[in-house]
């Protein structure tokens, strides 16, 4: 992989430069901001930097491509060009790094990284040896294709194969649609610190640790000193009701809390009758409120329950009417702080587009201290999501649920899991 550092006014400039030289299937791995120091901030304007990479054997495709035009051209103007003297790039490219050409075999290995996850994780006291053990054989084969070709492993053909690698997990993580913003902070942070020693092992590491560290420690829902008031909102549809049940359930049959619940949607007599249902199977009660006035009155009446849950009426994240409706009974029940504890889930579905969940947390954005509850894990194969919306929002991700049963289909959220699936799902 040819990897190189340009510099520009804006990133789209620097992108650009990076382009011309490397051609456009140039990858950015990396966009930093360069501040001006000392004096020279006073009349320097900070640059970007973007780091970008291109595979070798593109690169050698372009310069052929570039030698040919210009072969050409001075055919048609009858001109002998004296030759140019080979620029560094051009210079790795004719020494034909022995980099590992076979990306499918790489590939095929970040696929069992399952496995080897599972091993570390099970292991858990020596995580980083059980990525080495994992790894050897993929080290070993490296090293075979390199003795194969009678050339010598030197650094640079370690460093290269590190790049190589590292952009085959930036394609990874891409494929399961993590946004390519946080695809490039991720992959530049772990590439920024990769030393001579640094192997593929290493680098494997170093990325899967970065990802649990953004995900961040699941927050799980706890009965606290007061009753605690459990609210639910986001989108239409998204499993509110249902996930309310799970949880409900659990904490009631499996903890044995004194669990009651409120509605605050009074839009459809069926959402009513729904969560009736539920409350029936669990033995729980329920109270209904057409508007935040009555939150203080029905609040009265379940002091002396542990957890209550509060569902509301699937929001549109277009209506900012609605959201200001929600916004009220979010105040009114926190205004009760001196009884009441608040704890706010938004829910969300895993299958949302990513776009829609941008314009959906856009809306949700004057909630304060909300955690994130991913449904239907089930209909997605790309958790990129989760990891996105997190790093966009900064809200603790809390649960997930994966399927329609009340109450199995729930579990904390498991980062490592969902590490283990962004790296090789
Ligand atoms: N596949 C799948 N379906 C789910 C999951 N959670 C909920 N559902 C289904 O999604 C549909 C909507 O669930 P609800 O709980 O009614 O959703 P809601 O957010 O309360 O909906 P509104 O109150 O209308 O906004 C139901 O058919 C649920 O069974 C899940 O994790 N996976
Ligand atoms: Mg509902």
């Amino acid at each position: 992989m040819i990897v190189k550092k340009f510099e520009a006014p804006t990133e789209t400039e620097a992108v650009l430069k990076a382009q011309e030289e490397l051609g456009s299937n140039a990858v950015v791995l990396n966009v930093k901001t360069l501040k001006q120091r000392g004096i020279f901030r006073l009349f320097k304007k900070d640059v970007v930097e973007i780091t970008a990479a291109l595979e070798e054997n593109e690169f050698i495709g372009n310069m052929n491509a570039r030698k040919q035009g210009s072969k050409s051209d001075d055919k048609n103007a009858g001109v002998q060009q004296k030759q140019e003297p080979k620029s560094s790039f051009s210079a790795v490219a004719d020494e034909k790094i022995d980099i590992i050409n076979d990306s499918a075999a790489i590939e095929e290995k970040l696929d069992s990284l399952h496995d080897m996850l599972r091993q570390q994780i099970k292991r858990e006291s020596t995580p980083r040896k059980d990525i080495a053990d994992a790894y050897e054989e993929l080290s070993a084969t490296n090293e075979a294709l390199q003795a194969d070709d009678g050339r010598e492993s030197d650094a640079r053909n370690g460093q290269n194969n590190n790049f190589k690698f590292l952009q085959l997990i930036y394609n990874k993580l891409i494929d399961n649609e993590v946004d390519e913003k946080y695809a490039n902070m991720l992959i530049g942070e772990v590439s920024s610190s990769i030393k001579k020693e640094s192997n593929i092992d290493s680098l494997l590491s170093g990325v899967y640790q970065k990802l649990i560290l953004k995900l961040g420690e699941p927050a799980r829902l706890e009965p606290g000193n007061k009753p605690k008031v459990v609210l639910f909102i986001g989108p239409t549809g998204v499993g509110k009701t249902t996930t309310i049940a799970k949880l409900a359930s659990y904490y009631k049959l499996e903890k044995q809390c004194k669990v009651a619940f409120m509605t605050a949607d009074t839009y459809r007599i069926a959402a009513v009758e729904q969560l009736n249902t539920y409350a029936s199977i669990i033995a729980c009660p329920v109270n209904v409120i057409y508007s935040a006035d009555e939150v203080e009155s029905c609040l009265a009446e379940l002091e002396e329950y542990d957890l209550i849950f509060v569902d509301t009426a699937g929001r549109s994240h277009k209506d900012e009417e609605q959201m200001l409706e929600l916004l009220e009974l979010r105040n009114a029940i926190a205004g009760l702080s001196d009884k009441f504890e608040l704890e706010c889930y938004l829910t969300l579905s895993a299958t949302t587009k990513y776009k829609d969940l941008i314009n959906i947390t856009e809306m949700y954005k004057d909630i304060p201290d909300y955690r994130i509850i991913f449904t239907k894990l089930d209909e997605t194969c790309a958790l990129g999501n989760i990891l996105n919306i997190r790093l966009k929002t900064g809200a603790q991700l809390s649960y997930t649920t994966s399927g329609q049963n009340v109450p199995n289909d729930i579990e904390l959220i498991n980062e490592q899991s969902i590490a283990k699936q962004l790296l090789g799902g």
